[in-house]
């Protein structure tokens, strides 16, 4: 099987009729993010299955605005914390807590893949303003978005989270037994410590019924964070071309834009001379530059600022972009998000950097994820040293943004040609 043919059949393996799992075992539900990197690699050679991904997500929206991070369509004992845990109050049995919002930008490249289902995307884009909406309302600090939970990243243990979890005495937690470790080696999974604070952090949302003005008031965990402000503000932009399209008022979402541009500024550290996550509760910066970070660009912000990092740290090991940048004392090239390579993050900042005028640099991430991929096949992330997969396998991000972009034989999809 080439390649090409082995990543059509990983999402068809993945998908579990109208949403796709991100991969069997170790993930059996939908995931926000991750569904809609599945629609991209549809959109590939079926649109209809492409704008039904999108759709089954949007019909777990709560009425506050909020698309879950997961949805529990069917209960499914191999993965730990499941619904009983998390207590969503949805449509759709899911999690309290939402995920990087990329959908607002997909669906517009979508449509533009596929004018004829113009109808299918007026049809989202209110769904889409409500969850935007309720970001602007509960997770906007002065314009940077801010997360309740390290898991609404989609980077859940960065060192980005050592220093809030430092602070945090994970009471309260009773017993559990982890089911990730029973799929894969424990060195790239997420430490038993940080297991204890996702928990009590989870259980603090449940137990007041995910009530966000509560949580506001008392979670000891609430961080600016890169990868949610620059999605943010990048889907923002393009629900603006969407609303255009569709003869919509865009006086909304000009005003989030402007707030958002100005908050992107309080996620810059001058001493780093980086983006990196903003501890609210303590007033303070990270520090580390990882790979949401040269987001930057995609987020349109920040002119050439990440320059520098995105030279350096791409010159530091075979494989780029790392998670975490390996000059940190933190970085560990096989631990998850603390030093891993992930592909479909490596798509979004090719992506901006051609749209910034750099597509020396986009062609390299490009060939260099190509490489990666046709040498190890499909897995979750890779280690930066010699491209090792790592964590779950035939995973449907990685099988997506193949299709879409980093093959050197498929991909339909405009943009694709101008990385
Ligand atoms: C928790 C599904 C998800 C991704 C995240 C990734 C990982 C889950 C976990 O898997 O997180 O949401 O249990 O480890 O960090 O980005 O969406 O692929």
């Amino acid at each position: 099987m080439t390649r090409d043919e082995e990543a059509r059949a990983i999402l068809r393996g993945n998908d579990r009729g109208g949403y796709t799992v991100p991969t069997d075992g170790l993930y059996p539900y939908q995931w926000n993010w991750d569904s809609v990197f599945a629609a991209l690699g549809f959109a590939e050679h079926d649109m209809e299955r492409s704008w039904q991904e999108i759709e089954t997500l949007f019909k777990g929206q709560w009425a506050n605005g909020m698309v879950p991070h997961i949805l529990f369509h069917k209960v499914d004992p191999s993965y730990f914390p499941g619904p009983d845990v998390w207590q969503g109050t949805g449509p759709i049995a899911s999690s309290g807590i939402s995920q990087p919002p990329i959908a607002g930008t997909f669906v517009r490249w979508l449509l533009e893949m596929d004018a004829g289902h113009a109808a299918r995307a007026e049809a989202l884009l209110p769904k889409l303003m409500d969850w935007h909406r309720w970001f602007m309302t509960w997770r906007n600090e002065s314009g940077a978005i801010v997360v309740t939970h390290p898991w609404e990243t989609g980077r859940d243990n960065c060192p980005d989270w050592d220093g809030p979890f430092a602070a945090i005495e994970p009471e309260g937690v009773e017993q559990y037994y982890r089911r990730d470790t029973t799929h894969v080696v424990e060195e790239e999974r997420p430490r038993r410590w940080d297991y204890d604070r996702y928990l009590h952090l989870v259980k603090l949302g449940a137990d007041c019924g995910w009530d966000e003005a509560h949580l506001r008031e008392v979670t000891p965990f609430r961080v600016a964070d890169p990868t949610m402000s620059f999605t943010l503000l990048r889907s923002t932009r393009d629900l603006k071309a969407l609303a255009e399209r569709f003869d919509k008022d865009t006086g909304e979402i000009d005003g989030w834009i402007v707030a958002m541009e100005a908050g992107a500024e309080r996620l810059w550290n001058e001493e780093a001379r980086t983006y990196d996550t903003y501890d609210e509760r303590a007033g303070r910066h990270s520090g580390v530059v990882s790979n949401a970070s040269f987001l930057s660009w995609y987020a349109g912000v920040g002119g050439d600022r990440m320059l520098p990092h995105l030279e350096r740290v791409c010159g530091m090991e075979p494989f780029f972009i790392p998670s975490t940048d390996p000059a940190h004392p933190a970085y560990e090239p096989k631990r998850y998000w603390r030093g891993p390579v992930w592909a479909m993050l490596n798509m979004l900042i090719a992506k901006g950097l051609a749209e910034q005028g750099h597509g020396d640099w986009a062609g390299k991430i490009t060939e260099n994820t190509r490489d990666m991929i046709a040498q190890n096949g499909f897995a979750e992330y890779f280690d930066p040293r010699d491209g090792a997969p790592a964590g779950g396998r035939n995973f449907t991000w990685t099988a997506a943004v193949w299709l879409a972009w980093a093959s050197p034989t498929t991909g339909r999809s405009t943009w694709a040609a101008s990385c």
